[in-house]
């Protein structure tokens, strides 16, 4: 039905003849962002440079040059974030590097912690 504009309710620009009855409140529309995760190698004596540097090309898709430099930091301090992510792709990066150090007999350790 088309209603004259005296017959109109004094609405504000909010609202409208719907029938909704709800609260008008101030709101952002909900973009929570996730929580992330700092994915972390760890330093130790035994496991050759070279299989550290393919660990991060490979699974952190980080160039050779990168990839080196992080590894020498993690050499020197003991441990370096390699990257962080929402929580599953952190987890399964986590697995990723310890399932391939596991198969190549290096105790190469990767650990993540909520940032
Ligand atoms: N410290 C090892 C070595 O001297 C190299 C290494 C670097 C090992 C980084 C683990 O996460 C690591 N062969």
């Amino acid at each position: 039905m088309i209603l004259a504009p005296q017959m109109m309710s004094d609405n504000d620009d909010r609202s409208n003849d719907d029938g909704d009855v709800g609260l008008a409140l101030k709101t952002r529309p909900k973009t929570k962002r996730p929580p992330l995760y700092k994915v972390m190698l760890l330093n130790d004596d035994y496991t050759p440079m070279e299989f550290v540097v393919l660990v991060l090309e490979r699974f952190f898709g980080i160039g050779h040059a990168h990839a080196t430099e992080i590894m020498l930091t993690v050499h020197k301090k003991g441990l370096a974030v390699v990257g962080v992510f929402p929580f599953e792709i952190a987890e399964t990066k986590v697995q990723q590097v310890m399932e391939f150090a596991r198969r190549h007999q290096h105790p190469l350790q990767c650990t993540m912690e909520k940032e």
